[in-house]
């Protein structure tokens, strides 16, 4: 559970890092089978531009036993409820790779634009769980965070589906320096099983990955079964329909 210190931050600054949160039994439970998970031929595996490296693998907890069983740990559950006072379901479940020398960046954007235009999203009662699944540091493609950017509107921008092969609905520079300029931007940095815990709203980004080192990370986004979302545009192998508390 989060302290009275943690919530007080994940509300203020619109996230909360903890370090070395999960056990590393169950990281590599899922590590060591991506070498495998990345030959499926199914329409989950994205490729990055050069359609040869993986950049991410969709709802990665539908196909592999052991992503599965992480995403269902209580260590990160609990925090959720607390956050939410409600129970929850998984909305979406992405390990992005950013493999070294060839992980491409995420653009600057917010999740709940997303959701609120394309997934009939009613509110936003969710939070955003990344899972370190190596050693972040400052060279393999941080996740960058705006704190307190959560509390802005959502901002309707179009879908860029140009500069990564995962349209996204991309903030443009001016929209990004300014809230920079007023809220400053945090990078946490830490060992794999350590999570970052997100307000869906909260502005973020991601560089490329120039560094020797892959930079896995899952994208745990779970929903208040509250606030169930009322159909989404995008397909049922990018947005989960199962509702089932976890
Ligand atoms: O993996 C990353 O660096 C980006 C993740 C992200 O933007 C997201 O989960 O919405």
């Amino acid at each position: 559970m989060l302290s009275t210190a943690q919530l007080c931050n994940y509300s203020n600054e619109g996230y909360v890092f903890v370090p070395e949160l999960l056990p590393l039994a169950e990281i590599s439970a899922v590590m060591t089978q991506l070498p495998e998970l990345c030959t499926l031929e199914r329409p989950e595996v994205i490729f990055e531009k050069d359609s040869q490296t993986v950049r991410s693998l969709m709802n990665i907890h539908t196909y592999s036993k052991a992503a599965d069983k992480l995403i269902r740990n209580q260590s990160i559950i609990d925090p959720v409820k607390q956050i939410l006072d409600s129970d929850v379901y998984v909305f979406q479940c992405i390990l992005n790779l950013k493999r070294a020398f060839a992980g491409d960046i995420w653009q600057w954007h917010q999740d709940y634009s997303t959701y609120l235009i394309d997934d009939g999203m009613p509110a936003n009662r969710l939070v955003n769980v990344l899972i370190f699944m190596n050693e972040v540091n400052e060279f393999n493609g941080p996740l960058m965070l705006v704190p307190g950017s959560h509390r802005g509107e959502a901002i309707m921008n179009n879908v860029d589906d140009t500069t990564t092969p995962y349209p996204i609905r991309a903030l443009n520079n001016r929209q990004v320096a300014s809230a920079i300029e007023v809220n400053g931007v945090v990078a946490p940095k830490g060992p794999a099983g350590s999570v970052i815990f997100a307000n869906a709203n909260i502005i973020h980004g991601s560089a490329s990955n120039m560094s020797p080192w892959d930079r896995a990370l899952i994208s745990l986004t779970l929903n208040s079964v509250e606030n169930k979302h009322r159909g989404s545009v995008r397909p049922d192998w990018v947005v989960m329909n199962n509702f089932s508390p976890v």
